[in-house]
């Protein structure tokens, strides 16, 4: 079972945002900025590669009310979702990351 499975079935101690019967919003254990957050379905999928566009279509609504929930809307934020080893993925469950607070900077090389 993956990572995020076991976060999923509590085998994993996670600092929940937000959760409603589907989704899943907790902190990363090893935040890039003040605020990064990472979304999860609660079913599992490999990556953004091989979900459902109707689960996307409701993982993008569980993904704006949590971040109404963490109040960055005004300010902005990055949303990242990693695919596969080119993408920089570690964790092979479908997750989002919202990372915010404070300035993200430039995606440069
Ligand atoms: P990615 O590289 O996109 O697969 O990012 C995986 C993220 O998951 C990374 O930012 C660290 C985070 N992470 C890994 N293991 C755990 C964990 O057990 N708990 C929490 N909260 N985050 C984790």
């Amino acid at each position: 079972m993956c990572i995020f499975c076991k976060i999923v079935n509590g085998e994993i101690p996670n600092q929940t945002v937000l959760e409603d019967e589907n989704f899943l919003a907790f902190n990363d254990i090893n935040p890039a900025r003040k605020i990064h957050v990472l979304v999860i379905p609660k079913e599992h999928y490999d990556s953004f590669d091989v979900v459902p566009p109707k689960i996307m279509a409701d993982m993008t609504e569980f993904i704006q009310k949590t971040v109404s929930k963490l109040g960055i809307r005004e300010s902005g934020y990055r949303l990242i979702t990693n695919i596969g080893s080119d993408g920089g993925q570690e964790v092979p469950h479908l997750h989002f990351h919202i990372i915010g607070g404070e300035p993200a900077g430039k995606l440069v090389r």
